[in-house]
């Protein structure tokens, strides 16, 4: 990465209260309704009318009643909706690169490198008459693109143009390369916002810059249904050469816009590098002695403090965060990202996962007949979910009309259980340990003509249980978690021929770049009865899971009975802990505020939230 000055566009898609907008979408009555998405006793999210009203995200719905006591709400818990629309939208953003480098992150995340069409629409700029512009997003056709006026950005900038100093921040073509691409990619990005918003019913909030880190925080300045450019003058490519961030760092607008962010809100820095920081640079200026006990959650750092810390660079970083099981290079990392430098590429689109798994923690989990159950719901989410992710329309097949075909074939089926050690084992550690079993991929799985529940129920009698006795030849087990996943996927060839993309190639090197990134995709078991929705037919209530109730949920509070969770596991890298969570597989970490903890304290925590709000 050293010495190497890349200079691309980036574009940061954040879809606007996503959840509330798939249900919007699939019943437009609801736009003009304070619209709530429920998960167990939470409002995961809302849509904008709702916020306007005072509703929040991470609220409990008993609050946000009270608050607003005509909320639609509708149950959130089946993520098929969810996947299937991102799905939609990610490869709608595809059609528009050439590079094919698009990238998601969680559901309603999207990043692009549109360097290329940036460049060459540089070139075929009039600089003479700028105001007529004609953006081409279509290099074989010049008629195929869109009118702008490329005298300035569309969308607000950082720094706002309009409150700073005009001499601050001119931006025009004529000055920099830098300025034309943020120009050109501004304008390109509005045109992406409002084709989604026409075509497919979607807003969003978008962030224009040069790398991932930042066009990912910029967008967040303008929300909702808005984009933010970062404007120059940016100092960063320095390249790996660490000493030149500081030397430069004043006249930035790189570190202007950085600066104010706290360490632990940078993508990249997970929760427990932030405390590490957080730590060695707070107890150097009060004291260590004079620490109360949870100083570090009182005591926000930001980039500035930390970057201007005293002997702060990469080697003090990588004496704080280094060590036995730290990533490689983590002190040099870090120092860049508190400098905006981000050097990770946007991969690749990316159509077949490596892996898909689901899972269901239990609070106690001790009979077959339990087990049973637990595994035909596990067995059902997760056919549905092959179904989703590896099979396509194959539109070729022209007299039939429409029939389907399997993209991917998982040849390898796993179980994996996690047993509770007995009492006596109990004190002596805390940790529980996975276990699993895999067998060859049975075929009649991918019978796309039979229904999905003759299947399911072939797979626990033929395979599970199977596999399940070998797992635990002996009984008194107690069980605290069930995952079933295929791996092994073996791409299917097209007869389309051509257009393809070599997969292989994708493959390569995916996992490690972003781990960082992580974005939770959870799911939660069908089991929590909707009383009082307001919305009717669009709410799909999945099967009550009769397991659920049998095995009891955990009382956090007068009202709130948390249901053990059933979580789709995605394939490593894509949605994988970051590097320093990454050693304890039983560790969540919150979407809202990034604390990790223990999974079965999670329910209470989000509670924790919505009472802070
Ligand atoms: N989500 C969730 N649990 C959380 C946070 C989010 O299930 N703790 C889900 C619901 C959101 C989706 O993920 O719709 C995307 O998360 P965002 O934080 O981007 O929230 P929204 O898109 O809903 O709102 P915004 O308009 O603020 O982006
Ligand atoms: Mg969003």
């Amino acid at each position: 990465m050293a010495g190497k000055k890349v200079s691309r566009t980036i574009i940061h898609f954040d879809y606007d209260c996503f959840y509330a907008s798939v249900f919007e979408n699939e019943n437009p009555a609801l736009r003009s309704l304070p619209l709530a998405v429920q998960q167990k006793q939470i409002i995961v999210t809302c849509n904008y009318e709702a916020r306007r009203r005072g509703l929040r995200k991470l609220q409990l719905i008993s609050e946000a009643k009270k608050i607003v006591p005509d909320v639609v709400i509708v149950l959130g818990e089946d993520l098929g909706r969810f996947r299937n629309a991102s799905k939609m939208l990610y490869k709608f953003l595809e059609e528009f690169t050439w590079s094919g480098k698009v990238e998601k992150l969680g559901f309603d995340e999207v990043f692009m490198d549109i360097t290329d069409i940036v460049e060459y629409n540089i070139d075929l700029l009039n600089l003479n008459d700028l105001e007529n512009s004609f953006f081409n997003t279509n290099r074989t056709d010049p008629t195929i693109g869109f009118a702008f006026d490329a005298t300035g950005i569309a969308g607000h900038g950082f720094p706002d143009l309009h409150t700073s100093s005009p001499s601050a921040t001119p931006l025009t073509p004529e000055k920099s390369d830098l300025s034309k691409r943020l120009i050109l990619g501004s304008h390109f990005a509005q045109h992406l916002r409002l084709r989604l918003e026409e075509e497919k019913g979607y807003t969003s909030t978008v962030g224009i810059s040069t790398n991932k880190l930042l066009s990912k925080l910029v967008g967040n300045l303008h929300k909702p249904k808005s984009q933010t450019t970062l404007l120059p003058p940016y100092y960063q490519n320095s390249g790996g050469d660490s000493s030149l961030y500081v030397d430069t760092a004043k006249e930035s607008n790189i570190t202007k816009f950085l600066d104010e962010h706290e360490i632990g809100k940078i993508p990249g820095i997970g929760f427990k590098s932030a405390q590490r920081i957080r730590d060695h640079v707070l107890s150097a200026s009060i004291g260590a002695h004079n620490r109360p006990s949870n100083w570090e959650i009182q005591n926000p750092l930001t980039v500035r403090d930390a970057r201007l810390f005293e002997g702060m660079g990469s080697d003090l970083l990588e004496s704080i965060l280094g060590g036995p099981g730290s990533e490689r290079g983590i002190g040099e990392k870090i120092w860049g990202l508190l400098n905006g430098f981000d050097d990770t590429e946007v991969k690749e689109a990316r159509r077949i996962p490596s892996q898909i798994s689901i899972e269901d923690s239990y609070v106690r989990l001790e009979t077959m007949a339990q087990v049973q159950k637990e595994l035909r719901i596990l067995a059902s989410s997760l056919i549905k979910r092959m179904h989703i992710d590896l099979v396509e329309d194959d539109e070729d097949d022209k007299k039939s009309g429409i029939t389907q075909r399997w993209m991917a074939h998982p040849k390898t089926l796993r179980l994996s259980t996690r047993p509770r050690p007995s009492h006596a084992d109990a004190t002596r550690t805390r940790t529980f340990n996975r276990i699993s079993r895999s067998c060859p991929m049975p075929n009649f799985i991918f019978n796309l003509k039979e229904g999905i529940d003759a299947i399911v129920e072939r797979l626990v009698e033929e395979s599970l249980i199977p596999m399940f006795r070998r797992l635990h030849p002996q009984g008194g087990w107690n069980l605290s978690l069930i995952n079933i996943g295929v791996t092994n996927m073996v791409e299917t060839a097209s007869d389309k021929g051509g257009g393809g993309r070599d997969i292989g190639k994708m493959f390569k090197g995916q996992e490690a770049i972003l781990r960082e990134w992580k974005v939770e995709d959870r799911d939660i078991p069908p089991g929590t009865i909707l009383k009082d929705s307001e919305a009717k037919s669009d709410i799909i209530q999945a099967e009550p899971s009769a397991g659920s109730e049998a095995l009891g949920g955990i009382i956090t509070g007068s009202e709130d009975v948390i249901y053990p969770t059933q979580n789709t596991v995605d394939e490593p890298g894509q949605w994988e802990e970051d590097e320093d969570e990454a050693e304890d597989e039983d560790y969540e970490k919150c979407c809202a505020c990034g604390a990790v903890m223990p999974g079965f304290a999670m329910a209470a925590h989000e509670r924790f939230h919505s009472l802070d709000e």
